[in-house]
């Protein structure tokens, strides 16, 4: 691998020492060998296998193959010079059933994967729930079932008890917000159950067993750093109507309110529950007190801005619009998601890095003060390998300005710890397959050979400054 080692120049912005710098990808998108070991069965192996679910019909039974290319992979991340690297473990690995003992051969996966970035001087940093839900548990009710919570619990303090010597940085559930209603309200991802209310409930249930896991595995060390994740955006009406100031409410309320809301201040805001109405009844009495029991960070996964018009049936944008199989936002089917007119990435996401300073100074200024992660951000776009390179200045534009962004937040007093790209290599894109590719580094999927972009080299550069050039924003 070539690295730009010979332009190495001090950073003109120059990022806190201890700063993280990362990347991240997540279990059923990278590691394949999916009967392998005694792993169970996920609702994504069951959701995949379903016509019509995903983009021709792929799957991600071999993936990249990082089950047994991790030290390969591991390899390649030291060279690019990570200093964290977040991955999810695999429920099913560890709890084939969805409960009781752990799996050995799973639990020892992970424990080598961790050793292995131990010795590269790589921090691992565990998530424990990104999206693959054993089959055996959505036989029971999934998500919308309260048990859910509790055998996620069960399934956290198996995986800290296992791993938490040697793993400092945990979150528990990535993107509720995704797990919940693009799993039980649009149908789009796994289980592509398309139920508004049961969709309410496993949005509560993902954030109960958020706090229950959070409770368990305090209750095993304390030495742990434990945040929850969330995919927030930053949301603009298109006018200053009221209408489509009513739809921002909405959609702000549902997208990033109901969570930051419970996790951060231990309740649900009162506009959405009550515009959800009848549908509202999913917490019990002492919920949000678990929900929101003090955490070490919040893991921020950052994409895009959403406009949106109060007025049915405005100019929708390809990726920000619900399908034609429902609504991702439950209870605001008179929002229309509008075309903003700006670039957009492969998966016609509007590139908007403004938002994320939006994003991190309302946090700072509406919510209590807490350390921030970027956990996720990034883009895909359509790579072409040309003499066995891939030059995606798309990408490397994408990340430099968001990480730019990063820093002009930091200066402006955010408490932002860290930064991980997503994602450290080409994989699974859910229910697009293949065909959307997001990497720093671009997998052949045939062969599965590794060849960092430009943009892998570039952000290696940045890292090993420890900072960007040029002016702040
Ligand atoms: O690939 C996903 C990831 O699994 C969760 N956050 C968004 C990414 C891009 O869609």
């Amino acid at each position: 691998m070539t690295t730009q080692e010979t332009h190495i120049q001090s950073p003109d912005l120059v990022f806190p020492a201890g700063f993280a710098w990362g990347a991240a990808t997540s279990a059923y998108q990278i590691e394949g060998a999916v009967s392998e070991d005694g792993r169970g069965t996920s609702i994504w192996d069951t959701f995949v296998r379903q016509p019509g679910r995903v983009v021709n019909g792929e799957h991600a039974d071999v993936a990249i193959d990082h089950y047994h290319r991790y030290r390969d992979d591991v390899a390649l991340m030291a060279e690019l010079g990570l200093g964290a690297y977040r991955f999810s473990v695999s429920w099913p690995r560890i709890q084939p059933g969805g409960g009781g003992a752990a799996n050995a051969k799973g639990v020892d996966f992970y424990s080598r994967l961790v050793d292995e970035l131990l010795a590269k001087g790589i921090d691992p940093w565990v998530t424990l729930y990104h999206w693959d839900l054993p089959q055996a548990l959505e036989d029971a009710g999934g998500w919308p079932s309260r048990d859910t919570a509790e055998r996620f619990a069960d399934y956290a303090a198996l995986v800290h008890d296992a791993l938490g010597d040697r793993v400092r940085n945990w979150s528990t559930v990535n993107e509720p917000w995704c797990a919940a209603f693009l799993g039980y309200a649009s149908g789009e991802h796994a289980p592509g159950r398309r139920e508004p209310a049961a969709s309410l409930r496993a949005a509560h249930h993902l954030l109960l067993a958020h706090g229950l896991a959070v409770q368990a595995m305090r209750a095993q060390r304390s030495d742990s750093r434990i945040g929850g994740c969330v995919n927030l955006y930053a949301i603009s009406p298109q006018t200053g109507s009221e209408a489509d100031l009513d739809a921002a409410r909405r959609i702000d309320g549902l997208q990033n309110r109901f969570f930051l809301d419970a996790l951060l201040k231990g309740e649900y805001p009162a506009d959405v529950l009550q515009d959800l109405g009848a549908m509202a009844d999913f917490a019990r009495d002492g919920d949000l007190a678990v929900i929101s029991a003090p955490l070490d960070m919040l893991l921020i996964n950052y994409y895009s801005r959403f406009t949106v018009s109060g007025v049915p049936g405005g100019a929708a944008s390809a990726a920000a619009a619900p399908t034609d199989t429902g609504s991702p936002w439950v209870g605001s089917e008179h929002v229309s998601f509008v075309n903003a007119g700006r670039p957009v990435t492969a998966m016609g996401w509007e590139i908007d890095d403004s938002g994320l300073h939006e994003i991190l100074l309302r946090l700072t200024r509406e919510y209590p003060r807490i350390p921030l992660v970027i956990s996720e951000n990034g883009a895909a776009f359509d790579d072409v390998m040309t003499d066995g390179a891939v030059s995606d200045p798309e990408r490397l534009a994408y990340i430099e300005a968001h990480l730019r962004t990063c820093h002009a937040a930091i200066e402006a007093g955010v408490p932002l710890e860290g930064y991980f790209a997503w994602s450290l290599m080409d994989n699974f894109e859910w229910a697009w397959g293949y065909g959307k590719r997001f990497g720093l580094v671009h997998v052949d999927y045939e062969t599965q050979r590794r060849v960092p972009k430009e943009s892998a080299l570039w952000y290696a550069d940045t890292i090993r400054r420890g900072g960007l050039s040029g002016p702040a924003e």
